[in-house]
């Protein structure tokens, strides 16, 4: 029996801004059609951010990094500032990974490559495959463009197909990592974002502790709009409070 996905659900709207997949904010406008959700740290002391949204053909995913400044790549032991985003296809959850849940990592070697691997469940864990056609991803510094200074900051985009997905809602869970190198000593990694979570050190490979993306067709709702409907439902209320005191009034007079 499928669990009844009680976690953390964002909504994925269909696109009104295009993405270039360059690994960060390509205009000011870019992600601005999404909403944005705060990836939490185990301290919680630092600060990141991710969003999703789709066209007809792909699901898109941005993630930023409000406390890396710089991007890093430690050749002695091949760990580097990358972007990890899991997806449980069918939404069945399950304690350790089966064969509908895909791992992508984006991992930044230098200006010009970010090499992707691709793995998926074997049953017991992950087992490396060969890539999903189109998948692209990249790392790099956005520098101006994010509405989040400081500037520049490490962020990272996915362009993956749904093909791969049963849309509706399905699993979800995003890892973004800073690893800072220290020139003469071996680098670290210094912060890692994640949502949901972190709540459990074996995240990674429990489905049953994703959150949930919900797949809207429609793009996000205008803000003007929004606003409207809860200036109108805040006013609806004042006007029926007023109108049940009166009532009340009316009513402890007469007794
Ligand atoms: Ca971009
Ligand atoms: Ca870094
Ligand atoms: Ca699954």
């Amino acid at each position: 029996m499928v669990a009844g996905h009680l976690g953390s659900t964002v909504t994925c709207y269909s696109l009104t801004q295009p993405v270039t997949v360059d690994g960060k904010w390509t205009t000011k406008s870019e992600w601005n059609d999404t909403a944005e959700t705060q990836l939490l740290v185990a301290d919680g002391t630092a600060v990141g951010y991710f969003r999703v949204k789709h066209d007809a053909t792909w699901l898109y995913i941005l993630a930023e990094s409000l406390i890396d400044t710089s991007l890093d790549y430690d050749s002695a032991n091949d760990a580097s500032d990358y972007m990890g985003v899991f997806l449980d296809t069918v939404h069945n959850d399950g304690k350790s990974p089966a064969s509908d849940d895909y791992r992508f990592v984006a991992s930044w070697i230098n200006a010009s490559y970010t090499r992707v691997t691709t793995r998926k469940g074997d049953g017991a864990g992950w087992s490396e495959t060969s890539p999903v056609e189109g998948v692209q991803a990249k790392i790099a510094l956005d520098t101006d463009n994010s509405p989040h200074p400081p500037y520049p900051h490490v962020a990272g985009e996915f362009k993956i197909p749904l093909s791969i997905i049963a849309i509706g809602t399905f699993g979800f869970f995003i890892r973004f990592g800073d690893y800072s190198v220290i020139l003469g000593t071996p680098g670290s990694l210094t912060k890692a974002f994640y949502w949901p979570g972190p709540s459990l050190a074996d995240q990674s490979i429990d489905p049953s502790a994703w959150g949930n993306v919900s797949y809207s067709r429609e793009p996000i709702p205008e803000f003007s709009s929004t606003w409207l409907i809860i200036a109108t439902s805040v006013l609806a209320v004042i006007v029926i409070f007023r109108l049940s005191k009166k009532t009340t009034t009316f009513h402890s007079v007469k007794y």
